[in-house]
């Protein structure tokens, strides 16, 4: 098969205007215009709010591409274009090809009789995705509420990412374009059109499988189907086939001895096995396609149990803990999301124990390289479709949009070993409360208002997407919604599937409301915090670096954001000394309430079996509740998750009468431990030292090691400047530690500390040795010339003891000049 993409010589332009520009294919109007020197950076300051035209107009993009003869003489000649953002007509030579309307689905059009020797022009006119359905909203009954959406709720009709929209971390830019590659296919022969690799059974002798493979073909044919395995070279099916003209499906059963099994990260190895389909006509290879594959058996165990309803993903017969966040968009303007930002990203994850991302439901299903990515580094994807806090229609056409939409992805992804769930939306069930009084009391609707939006999500999740899945991906499990008791409670439910929490930060809770839940599965809940300060100066002019400029009011797209963030600090915390202090600040908070929260959350295993936090990105600079931000730089947040998501956890409690200390395993048996614990002050003085053997604790086990008295504890002793130290150790190796202080970061007693440094180049990182003159509170470095990255950062030093940090330099002959603050730099004690 030829396949040629159209990605040279675009050129773009308002339709109501004359000049043409030069585009980038695959790109989108909002970067076209950027990179042409059109509009400043929509990033930067408060530029947003001067981009919101952009969405009104209506844009075309347009090529000349040359075809030659060898492409001519193939039967069968088809435009594909993999993903179109939104509304576009689309011509070849002047004639119409296509009109699109579902940014998430592959439209394809036959070109055999229009194509031509020589050039070609290609002329795309994308229309407004606003405009074009105000006028159908017009006409409606009811309102689709989108409660994200910050302009006039056209989301909710349009099969566009929502978060384009905005959303309470992300700017609104309504982006129009091509935003995948066009291709153009040329063969004579039939094409495998999708291929599924279908687990059928598998156990440690014997992989059972089956190669299903949709064919089309413009006449009846014949040829010959191969798969083979890369590794060894084995011929896995070798088979005549005989293909009729139009859509044809085959299925071959073949069996691998001994196979290697896929497991998540922290479990065992991600094994893939690398495959290729071959279709031979006439004794030649025609067309071939590469997979790579991963086996394993995957559960989303759910049993009655004395609470209620387990659910806890089993794989291979391993229960999972899962452990991770959620995942958005990598940035607004998606062709900017290379391989090289996803790889960061999911490295990212797996370097601080995730196992889990959830691809929510307001971004866009992701990339194939998403998705590789995951399969290699052992990160299971809970998959939502692309609906989240918006009603939507359940006509005939919207449903048949949603159809495509949903049986193209379902297709593109089903191969993938991570692919866990697919799940129905984000919210919606929860927001809208369809059996409850939700509609009536929050939203004010009518009754019979009520009767057709739950009739709708019932066609449309219950129905459609639940039958979607059980039909193209059958081994997977279809999950309603997220949070979701699958109907067993009203959404959000401690005792049945899963649950988001929210009271603590958008109600503003304390954070001890954490300890109430007891969900089974948390999988949204966050708290905000500043990025860093560099990518903070990214989108600052000097004089906006204040709160209530109105670039910092761009970059904050909660309404109470800044000031949430500031009443929480107000409570446990010093006050900041400047802006630097409350960004330091601010994201020690975030990462001591998420440490909280989800130290608490693993203590409930085997209750709860799962954690995903909201959020792991950014889609561009700003304050949100993300643990990596935009500039990939991670927060205080993340490098503390290395620690609170480690496979063994050291949990200790400050209880009114004693401090009471578990050790939590999940994927981790301990067989031969030691815990030493420490009473420590903030001088250095070890005001207690003991170890004590710990053995023999299994996997996913939460047990009690110790429970110390306060009263002895502080007996005579200040407890705002003293602390425990608790270091787990193995094999005479620190495998876990945990600090706790008896009081909040406000009360204590911080000291100046005097943090010496010692800088060691080695071949391509550089260690840092530090040591500190008394107990630094969350130390964060940075060398003020060198972007590289710390392998820890916003640790605690204990007094006079020397740690060393991995530091991977951006450039290796960088200047040593680093800085090294500590809390007490940061704050003002008055
Ligand atoms: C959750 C998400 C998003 C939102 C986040 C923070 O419910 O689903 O809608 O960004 O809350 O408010």
């Amino acid at each position: 098969m030829i396949k040629i993409e159209i990605d040279q010589d675009w050129k773009f332009k308002q339709v109501d205007k004359q000049e043409w520009l030069p585009a980038t294919v695959p790109g989108c109007v909002h970067t076209d215009l950027l990179n042409n020197g059109q509009i400043e950076d929509p990033f930067f300051g408060a530029n947003e709010n001067k981009c919101q035209w952009i969405e009104y107009k209506n844009w075309e993009y347009r090529t000349v591409f040359t075809v030659d003869a060898y492409v001519l003489k193939e039967d069968e000649i088809e435009l594909v274009f993999e993903g179109l953002d939104t509304y576009a007509s689309i011509y070849l030579n002047d004639t119409e090809l296509l009109v699109t309307y579902n940014m998430f689905s592959t439209w394809r059009a036959s070109v055999k009789d229009i194509i031509k020797f020589g050039e070609n022009v290609l002329h795309i006119r994308f229309e407004s995705p606003t405009n074009k359905v105000l006028p159908e909203m017009a006409k409606l009954d009811f309102r689709y509420h989108a409660l994200q959406d910050n302009a006039v709720e056209a989301s909710a009709l349009t099969r566009k990412a929502p978060y384009h929209y905005g959303w309470d971390w992300g700017p609104r830019f309504v982006t129009s374009g091509i935003w995948k590659p066009i291709i153009l296919e040329a063969r004579s022969h039939a094409k495998t059109d999708t291929i599924f690799i279908k687990q059928e059974t598998l156990n440690k002798q014997l992989a059972q499988l089956s190669l299903q493979t949709e064919f089309y073909s413009s006449k009846n044919t014949s040829g010959t189907l191969r798969l083979i395995h890369k590794g060894t070279g084995t011929v896995l099916v070798d088979t005549e086939v005989e293909i009729k003209n139009g859509g044809n499906t085959t299925t071959h059963d073949f069996e691998l001895a001994d196979p290697k099994l896929w497991y998540p990260n922290g479990y065992g190895e991600q094994h893939l096995y690398a495959f290729k389909v071959e279709w031979i006509e006439d004794g030649q290879v025609v067309h071939e396609k590469n997979l790579k594959i991963g086996l394993r058996n995957l559960e989303l165990r759910r049993e009655k149990d004395e609470w209620g309803e387990s659910f806890e993903f089993v794989v291979n017969g391993v229960k999972i803990f899962a452990k991770g966040a959620n995942w958005i968009p990598a940035d607004n303007f998606l062709d900017r999301v290379d391989k090289r930002r996803y790889e960061e990203l999911i490295l990212a994850s797996k370097k601080v124990h995730f196992n889990m991302l959830r691809v929510w439901g307001g971004g866009i299903y992701e990339s194939d390289e998403f998705y590789e990515l995951c399969d290699e580094h052992g990160i299971l994807v809970w998959q939502d479709f692309m609906f989240a806090c918006s009603l939507f229609p359940a006509d005939d056409g919207f449903l048949e949009s949603v159809k495509n939409e949903v049986v193209d992805n379902i297709k593109r992804l089903r191969n993938h070993a991570s692919l866990a769930l697919w799940c129905g939306n984000n919210e919606n069930e929860w927001i809208y409360d369809f059996d409850g009084d939700g509609m009536k009391n929050r939203f004010g609707l009518k009754e019979e208002e009520i009767k057709v939006f739950k009739q709708d999500y019932e066609k449309l999740n219950n129905q459609l997407l639940k039958s979607l899945v059980a039909e193209h991906n059958p081994n997977l499990v279809y999950w309603p919604s997220s949070p979701s008791s699958d109907y067993k409670a009203p959404a959000n439910d401690d005792n049945y599937g899963d649950i988001h929490h929210w009271d603590v930060w958008h109600m503003g809770y304390p954070v001890e409301n954490y300890k109430k839940l007891k969900p089974r599965f948390i999988s949204e809940f966050g708290f905000q915090s500043m990025p860093d300060p560099r990518t903070i100066d990214r989108y600052l002019e000097e004089e906006q670096r204040f709160l209530g400029s109105p670039a910092m009011e761009t970059h904050q797209k909660h309404h109470r954001g800044y000031s949430l963030i500031k009443t929480y600090m107000e409570r446990a915390y010093p006050y900041p000394k400047d802006f630097d202090g409350f960004a330091y600040l601010s994201q020690v908070q975030q990462a001591d309430y998420m440490k909280y929260a989800i130290e608490y959350f693993r203590s409930l295993m085997p209750k709860c079996m799962g954690i995903l936090y909201w959020q792991l990105n950014d889609c561009w600079p700003v304050c949100s509740w993300a643990s990596i931000d935009y500039d990939l730089r991670w927060k205080a947040f993340h490098y503390y998750a290395k620690k609170f998501y480690n496979p063994v956890l050291i949990y200790a409690e400050n209880k009114t009468e004693n401090v009471k200390v578990k050790l939590i395993s999940d994927s981790k048996r301990i067989n031969n431990g030691h815990l030493k614990w420490q009473l420590l002050n903030f001088s250095g003085a070890v005001l207690h030292n003991e170890i004590i053997p710990v053995s023999g604790q299994d996997v996913n086990t939460v047990n009690t090691v110790l429970e110390l008295p306060k009263e002895l504890l502080l007996k005579n002793r200040a407890s705002d400047e003293t602390y425990l130290l608790f270091e787990l150790m193995e094999d005479k190796k620190v495998i876990a530690d945990n600090r706790l202080f008896f009081e909040e970061p406000k009360k204590l007693k911080l000291q100046e500390a005097t943090i010496d440094a010692t800088i060691e180049d080695a071949s391509d990182v550089v260690y840092i040795h530090l040591s500190a003159s008394a107990y630094a509170k969350n130390v964060f470095l940075i060398f003020e010339s060198d972007n590289g990255f710390f392998e820890d950062n916003y640790f605690d030093m204990d007094a006079n003891q020397t740690v060393t940090i991995k530091y991977h330099p951006e450039n290796m002959d960088f200047k040593h000049d680093i800085k090294i603050v500590s809390m007490k730099d940061m704050i003002e004690q008055f």
